[in-house]
C-alpha cells in the first residue's frame, strides 16, 4: 500500500543555470518565468505538483550571486536574501549546475547548503549541450568528492531528458504525510503575478541588453468581462530613455511586448485577453528600498 507523502523542495542554483526551466518542466505548464539572461526570477515562486500519493511543493528562487560593484543595489540583496530564506525549513534541496563547469558561483552557493540537515540533489543540467558527453563521468566523480550529494543526475531540463528519473529520486526522499494544497493547485502565486511576469519575461526577452535591472510591472486592471480577460499592465523604468527603447520607434516595440505577453496569457487563463500596456517612469526603483518596498519586494515575498 502506498502512503500520502508531502514535502518542499528548494531549487537552488546560481543564475541562468536553468532552474526555472526545470519547475516549468515538472509542471508541465509555465508559471516561473525564464530568459536566457541571467537574474530573470525575482521572487520566491512556489509551484506545486501532485502525483497520485506524493505532493511536492517546489520552490523556485532567484539565482545566488555575487554582488559586484555596481551591482550591489537593493534588489540585488533582496534576491540572495530571498534564495537564502527558501533553504530553511525545507525537506529537500535540489542543486542545480550548468553542465560540467564549476564556477565560483557554484562554490558560493554550495557553502551554503553544506550546514543544511535535509538531503541535497545535485543536479547536472543543460546535458543536450554537452559538447564533449565523455567529460560527464569524470566530472560527476569529481564533484561527488566536494559533498555528500543524495543523489547526482545529469537533465535537460529544455528537453525533458531524464527529469522523471529526477523527480522520482526527489518524490521517494519526502516524508510521509497529508497534501498542504489541492490537487489541482498548481502554484501559490496569483493570476495577477503570473500576468506581470509575462510582461517581465517578454521586455527582458525582447530587451535585455538594453535595459539591465531597470524594470518592473504592476497589475492595475485585472477583469473578467463576458469571454474576455481585460487587463492593464503598468510599466516602470528608471529613465525617459528606457521608456523610448520600450516603447520603440511609432510604438512598435510596445506592440510587440503586448502581443507577445497576451498569447502567453491566453495559453496560461484559458482565456481571451485584451492587454493594455503603459510605460512611466519611476526613477531609482531597484536602489531604492523604500521604493521596493512600495512595489511589493518585502521579505516575505
Ligand atoms: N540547452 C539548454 N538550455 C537550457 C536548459 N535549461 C534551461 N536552459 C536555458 O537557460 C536559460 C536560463 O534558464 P532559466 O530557467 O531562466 O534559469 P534560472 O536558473 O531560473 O535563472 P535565474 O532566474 O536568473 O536565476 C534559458 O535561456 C533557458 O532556455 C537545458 O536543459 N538545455
Ligand atoms: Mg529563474
Amino acid at each position: 500500500m502506498t502512503s500520502s507523502r508531502c514535502g518542499y523542495v528548494a531549487l537552488v542554483g546560481r543564475p541562468n543555470v536553468g532552474k526555472s526551466t526545470l519547475l516549468n518542466r515538472i509542471l508541465g505548464q509555465k508559471i516561473s518565468i525564464t530568459c536566457k539572461k541571467p537574474q530573470t526570477t525575482r521572487h520566491q515562486i512556489m509551484g506545486i505538483h501532485t502525483e497520485g500519493e506524493v505532493q511536492t511543493i517546489y520552490v523556485d528562487t532567484p539565482g545566488m550571486h555575487l554582488a559586484e560593484g555596481t551591482r550591489d543595489k537593493a534588489i540585488n540583496h533582496y534576491m540572495n536574501d530571498t534564495a537564502k530564506q527558501a533553504l530553511r525549513d525545507v525537506d529537500l534541496v535540489v542543486f542545480v549546475i550548468d553542465r560540467t563547469k564549476w564556477m565560483p558561483e557554484d562554490q558560493l552557493v554550495l557553502e551554503r547548503l553544506i550546514y543544511l540537515k535535509c538531503p541535497v540533489i545535485l543536479v547536472i543540467n543543460k546535458v543536450d549541450w554537452l559538447e564533449d558527453k565523455s567529460t560527464l563521468l569524470p566530472f560527476i566523480e569529481e564533484v561527488s568528492q566536494k559533498h555528500d550529494f543524495a543523489a547526482l543526475v545529469p537533465i535537460s531540463a529544455l528537453s525533458g531528458k531524464k527529469v522523471n528519473s529526477l523527480v522520482n529520486e526527489i518524490q521517494k526522499r519526502l516524508p510521509e504525510g497529508p497534501h498542504f494544497y489541492p490537487e489541482d493547485q498548481v502554484t501559490d502565486r496569483s493570476l495577477r503575478f503570473l500576468a506581470a511576469e509575462l510582461v517581465r519575461e517578454k521586455i527582458m526577452r525582447q530587451l535585455g541588453e538594453e535595459l539591465p535591472y531597470s524594470t518592473t510591472v504592476e497589475i492595475e486592471q485585472f477583469k473578467q468581462q463576458g469571454k474576455v480577460l481585460h487587463i492593464h499592465a503598468l510599466i516602470l523604468v528608471e529613465r525617459e530613455g528606457q521608456k523610448k527603447i520600450i516603447i520603440g520607434d511609432r510604438g512598435n516595440q510596445l506592440k510587440l511586448i503586448g502581443r507577445d505577453a497576451r498569447l502567453d496569457m491566453e495559453k496560461a487563463f484559458e482565456s481571451k485577453v485584451m492587454l493594455n500596456l503603459w510605460v512611466k517612469v519611476k526613477s531609482n526603483w531597484s536602489d531604492n528600498a523604500r521604493a521596493l518596498k512600495s512595489l511589493g519586494y518585502t521579505g516575505q515575498d
